[in-house]
């Protein structure tokens, strides 16, 4: 790690430590995933009939996510189905769920157009099991959220679950009303459905509300290279700028890469990734999930994954009525007022060139063999050409001393920007002389800048 220091003070450049683009992007890559790098936050919305249940069935809570409670609870494809005339979100208010998004500064929206319960949250003509053609609600609240984005600013894209969808005999994940998925796969059930629904369905997306920035994909199961091939050529032939997530399947060439849940990484990731992440527990709206992050522990979140490289793509599970929990609410509003004044060391950032403020690895792993970081949350750093942002979440009085022997121009917070701030240099170091007080109670944001030649 001091061999760390050494070089991030030696290095030409801040911008060296780019996550993002790599030296053999294609110009067409670069082009297409340019709004992503600089956007670093959106919203996630898993939105479906798993809402009507809530995480209950037949009167006794259900374990787990929220919009598994189908395959939780085994629940017959034909008992399922009565969930459909029971949905009627008449309180879907398009324009508010863009605004909160815009409030909370996220720059673009995902949405489930069909989760692996099968049912499609947009007209579709492929299958009538949507939201337009069996529930009372005879809207498409995918058409009028693309354009309550639209009028915004913010970017539109779709979730759609390829692989998985329990309410076809050939989708994977239903063997308990269907066949084994090796047999589906094995007797050619799982192309009729990845042909006769999914692909279509994928076109539809890409057809019918304008233009739609990222398909993410899910749970890839039995996707093969050439299965995966033929969604991403949909994808590409229809909208060639529309950016295709990780989790399409194996030996695809997708756009950027997906953490997995909640999962942040120890350290530095190097090109595009992405960690899509939870409020409470659940995706999919539970009414006995309260377990809510802190707005402080999102801000922390988002610093860390920003200086890590990394976008943060936070979820809310609305409600069956069409609203967002009023927790989720408070928190993104919360989010948003920090934003305000300390976006910029958000958005189109570059990580940390330290490290080793984020922490040191442990000799645990968690369940996926990933080892555990005792995660250091004293202060993140993220960097532009000719600026280095502080994020002091742990106010240490007086002065912020920290390994940077760069020449620094000039320093001030965020906050108070024409308030410049005394710099003293020596053995290897910068100290700054800290306001009286801190500027934000969760996260005040240093700006050291450094010579403009320094980042060239
Ligand atoms: O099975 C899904 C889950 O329901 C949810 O959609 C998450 C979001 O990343 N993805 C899958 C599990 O990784």
């Amino acid at each position: 790690m001091k061999a760390l220091f050494a070089l991030a003070a030696l290095l030409p450049s801040l911008t060296a430590f780019a996550a993002g683009p790599t030296t053999n992007e294609t110009p067409e890559h670069a082009a297409r995933i340019a709004w992503w790098r600089e956007a670093k936050f959106g919203m996630f919305i898993h939105w479906g009939l798993y809402a009507v249940p809530a995480g209950e069935w037949k009167g006794k809570p259900v374990a787990g996510i929220g919009e598994w409670i189908m395959n939780r609870a085994k629940i017959p494809v034909k008992e399922y189905e009565q969930l459909a005339p029971q949905f009627n979100p008449e309180k879907f208010d398009a324009e508010a769920w863009a605004q909160l998004a815009q409030d909370a500064g996220m720059k673009y929206m995902v949405i489930t157009s069909k989760h692996h319960d099968g049912f499609a949250m947009f007209h579709s003509l492929v299958s009538p099991y949507n939201i337009y053609d069996a529930t009372p609600f005879k809207r498409d609240p995918m058409k009028e959220l693309s354009a309550a984005c639209a009028k915004r600013g913010i970017k539109f894209g779709f979730y759609y679950s390829q692989a998985q969808d329990w309410h076809e005999p050939g989708g994977m994940g239903n063997e308990w009303d269907f066949k084994k998925d090796d047999e589906k796969d094995k007797d050619g059930d799982y192309d009729k459905y990845l042909q006769g629904k999914a692909e279509p369905q994928v076109k539809e997306i890409l057809t019918n509300y304008g233009p739609i920035c990222l398909i993410w994909f899910d749970t890839p199961r039995h996707m093969t290279a050439e299965r995966a091939a033929r969604f991403e050529k949909i994808v590409h032939d229809l909208q060639p700028n529309c950016l295709v997530s990780g989790r399409i399947g194996p030996g695809s060439s997708s756009d950027y890469d997906s953490e997995g849940d909640n999962h942040i990484p120890g350290t530095v990731r190097a090109g595009d990734w992405e960690t899509p992440a939870t409020l409470n527990d659940t995706w999919g709206f539970k009414k006995d999930d309260h377990n809510w992050k802190k707005p402080e522990d999102l801000i922390f979140k988002l610093c860390d994954i920003v200086s890590k490289g990394g976008n943060y793509l936070l979820n809310v599970g609305p409600t069956a009525e069409g609203v967002i929990p009023q927790p989720s609410q408070d928190m993104l509003h919360e989010v948003g007022k920090w934003m305000k004044t300390n976006g910029e060391m958000i958005y189109g950032a570059s990580p940390t060139p330290f490290g080793e403020e984020l922490g040191k690895p442990t000799d645990r792993k968690d369940n996926r063999n990933r080892v555990i970081f005792d995660v250091y949350k004293e202060w993140r750093c993220t960097t532009k050409p000719g600026k280095l942002y502080f994020a002091i979440f742990k106010w240490p009085g007086e002065n912020f001393t920290v390994p940077f022997k760069g020449q620094v121009t000039k320093a001030y917070m965020l906050a108070d920007k024409d308030k410049e701030l005394k710099v003293t240099q020596a053995d290897g170091k910068t100290t700054v002389a800290l306001p009286g007080q801190q500027t934000d109670p969760v996260a005040s944001v240093l700006v050291l800048e450094t010579p403009e030649t320094a980042s060239k």
